[in-house]
């Protein structure tokens, strides 16, 4: 699977899905201060209208398969975007959209990012991509207790880094159990979350709006798989309970050799999200 980073935030995450097997990364940036290997630079612009304008076509040839692009949709070196996709729409990609704390941000930069969120969107819904993942970075932080600064963006990374790797390997491993299959969708815009096993409370990196479809993952240990007699009749309540008139919820059980049990969850949209708030 390639991981293809855009800017800052976007290399800094492809770096960290660099240290799996299965992932080789590639760093779209002006700079390449981690001097990695698979680097295609940018010329530096002035502004994002300016970095759309003057795109030079990447060498992204190598690129065979299945692709994430990952970036923030603050930065400038996001005006780059929509070429980089067109280079690369027949492999279907998927985008992993970094959205981050706009509460200090100033108003230029805010409207900057709702263009971009708001075109990737629209792209997810012309089925140009194969679905629009998005992380909000306050909802990590809420995630993690005792962040330290020191250790901010590795310990934001982190989550979001190991959320999308678990999401993609369940996704190419067979289910012991698998209410799923049914449940096709054309909603592509996407909010993946963590559920605490021992509670079964819901923690969303995104709060999506009006939700049709949620998926939810059991990555479940042997030592629980054979304690647990009820389990199964606890997670039909639970996914049950998340289904209402609109949105449909299920779920799927895999066998893991972690020690913990970890379950994840995507919830899928089709509307349009954040487009009416000025
Ligand atoms: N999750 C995460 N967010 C980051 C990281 N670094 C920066 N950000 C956030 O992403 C936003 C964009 O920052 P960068 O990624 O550095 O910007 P860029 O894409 O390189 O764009 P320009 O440098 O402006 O061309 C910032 O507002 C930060 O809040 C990171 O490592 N992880
Ligand atoms: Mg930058």
């Amino acid at each position: 699977m390639n991981i293809i980073g855009v800017g800052g935030a976007g290399c800094s995450l492809a770096a960290m899905f660099q240290e799996y097997p299965q992932y080789t990364a590639y760093f779209v940036d002006t700079e390449n201060p981690g001097n990695h290997k698979n680097f295609l630079k940018v010329e530096n612009q002035k502004s994002h209208e300016d970095y759309e304008e003057n795109y030079r076509k990447l060498n992204l040839k190598k690129i065979k398969g299945e692709a994430t692009v990952i970036l923030s949709g603050t930065g400038e070196i996001s005006g780059i975007i929509l070429k980089l996709l067109e280079q690369i729409k027949h492999l279907n990609p998927k985008v992993l959209y970094i959205k981050p704390d706009l509460s200090t941000c100033d108003k230029l930069t805010k409207q900057r990012e709702r263009v971009v969120f708001g075109v990737l969107q629209e792209y997810a819904r012309s089925n140009l991509l194969s679905g629009l993942f998005v992380f909000s970075n306050p909802l990590i932080e809420d995630v993690l207790e005792n962040i330290s600064l020191t250790s901010y963006w590795k310990d934001v990374n982190n989550v979001v880094c190991t959320t999308y790797n678990m999401l993609t390997v369940f996704e190419n491993t067979e289910p012991l159990l698998n209410s799923l299959s049914q449940q096709t969708t054309t909603s592509k815009i996407i909010a993946p979350g963590v559920v605490s096993f021992k509670d079964f409370s819901e923690k969303m990196f995104y709060e999506l709006e009006r939700p049709r479809l949620k998926k939810y993952f059991f990555g479940i240990s042997e030592k629980t798989l054979n304690e647990k007699k009820n389990l199964l009749q606890d997670i039909r309540s639970y996914v049950k309970n998340k289904t209402s008139e609109n949105c449909t919820a299920c779920f799927a059980i895999y066998a893991t050799s972690y020690e913990d049990d970890y379950v994840y969850t995507l919830h899928y949209a089709s509307m349009s999200q954040e487009q009416n708030i000025t």
